[in-house]
């Protein structure tokens, strides 16, 4: 049920379908602003909402997205702060990915490990400054494991979460929107690249990144309160690009093989079964938390990694649970953690963890849905294509 008050566009939704509010729920300095441009439902993410749909059916908001732009509030992709001499230290012995060549302005995807070699989070690292970096993070509680690593190890370094809210803009036209709002400079940013830009005084760090692959930005906006006045101004410049209130959108992610921590993999998955071996090299002589498992489990090999999976049998119903995947012979071999329709492939799409017997290119496969539906699938290499 949904109760609109007072003439506030504000939504209280109430009963098992809809989350009840409270401050614990953290609201962005957008949220105002999703509301009144027609937010239907929201998830919660690093305790914060993220917008999950809006009046537009996700079919509609997917071809959109990949012939125009769209305004993202995905303030939810949360900031760690590691500022102090020894940050350099700390960030590299969270992850087996080298930054020693990393340069100020620059992003890097960093798989966080666990001494088990498990992955703690798989945030986009910026480096702001010799001695300051932020680690912009998928749904974990990085900031304690951050704080409690430079505790127990005795760094020089100060852990918080600083005042900094996502904006993403995103699609084919968002370069000429974002020059329009920010000047021709936006041009010159290189792909997980940033540089600042002024906004009525203030000084915003913008990157070439995001949630997508149709090309974009993520303005990394300071100053809480002048949050909906961006939103306007950058809602007035794309009105001439045709601009829409959007979200991460779950067919083109999966199409493009960007996956979601919690859903696809958790603290239980090593880097190898996420396919991040490509972000990194064992051989590098750096140090971190979980290298020596990481090196054993390169040695004995993995016995499952993500795939994608085409299936059959019309439209499935929402993926609120795993699907589980079947070989032709009846054994469970996977199951599909994100999974939708896609109508430009004409088929069902799915991510999934499939056993190493089974997880070949061109394997066939079953996949049973909520409807009861048992419907044939196929094993795909990501990105979809
Ligand atoms: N942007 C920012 N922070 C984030 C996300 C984001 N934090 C949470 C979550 N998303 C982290 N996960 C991802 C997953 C994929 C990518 C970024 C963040 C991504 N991958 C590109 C790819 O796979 O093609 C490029 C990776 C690379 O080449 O380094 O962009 O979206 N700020």
């Amino acid at each position: 049920m949904v109760i609109l008050f007072g003439g506030l566009s504000r939504r209280i939704f109430m009963g098992g379908s809809g989350l009840n509010m409270s401050r614990r729920i953290r609201r962005t300095p957008f949220t105002d602003k999703v509301e009144s441009y027609g937010v239907t439902g929201f998830t919660v993410v690093n305790h914060m909402l993220l917008p999950k749909s809006f009046k537009k059916s996700v079919e509609e908001d997917y071809w959109h997205l990949r012939e125009n732009v769209q305004i993202w509030d995905v303030s939810c992709q949360r900031q760690v702060e590691i500022l102090g001499p020894d940050a350099e230290k700390l960030v590299q012995i969270m992850t087996p990915r080298s930054i020693s060549k990393m340069r100020i302005g620059q992003c890097l995807y960093v798989p966080l490990l666990d001494e088990n070699a498990g992955i703690i989070n798989d945030p986009v690292l910026l480096k702001l400054d010799k001695n300051r970096f932020w680690l912009s993070i998928a749904d974990s509680d990085v900031l304690l494991w951050t704080k409690g690593l430079a505790y127990g190890l005795n760094l020089n370094v100060k852990i918080l979460e600083p005042q900094v809210f996502p904006l993403a803009i995103q699609g084919p036209k968002a370069e000429d929107l974002m020059a329009y709002v920010f000047g021709e400079k936006i041009r010159s940013i290189n792909f997980f690249n940033f540089k600042y830009f002024d906004f009525l005084g203030t000084q915003q760090l913008v990157a070439r990144s995001g949630y997508s692959k149709q090309g974009g930005f993520e303005i990394y906006f300071n100053g809480f309160d002048l949050g909906p006045k961006l939103w306007d101004l950058i809602w007035e410049n794309g009105k001439k690009f045709n601009i829409s209130a959007g979200c991460p959108n779950l067919i083109e992610r999966i199409e493009g093989g960007l996956l979601s921590y919690g859903n696809e993999f958790t603290i239980e998955n090593n880097p190898f079964e996420c396919n991040f071996d490509k972000f990194f090299k064992l051989d590098s002589d750096h140090n971190f938390i979980g290298k020596e498992n990481l090196e054993k489990i390169k040695k004995g090999g993995i016995n499952k990694k993500i795939k994608g999976v085409l299936f059959d049998g019309g439209p499935c119903p929402p993926c609120t649970k795993p699907f589980p995947v079947f070989s032709k012979k009846g054994k469970k071999i996977g199951q599909i953690t994100s999974g939708i329709f896609n109508p430009r492939l004409e088929k069902n799409t799915g991510l999934s963890m499939i056993d190493n017997d089974f997880w070949d290119d061109g394997n066939l496969l079953d996949i049973k849905t909520f409807d009861n539906v048992l419907r044939e699938g196929i094993v795909s290499s990501l990105p979809f294509n």
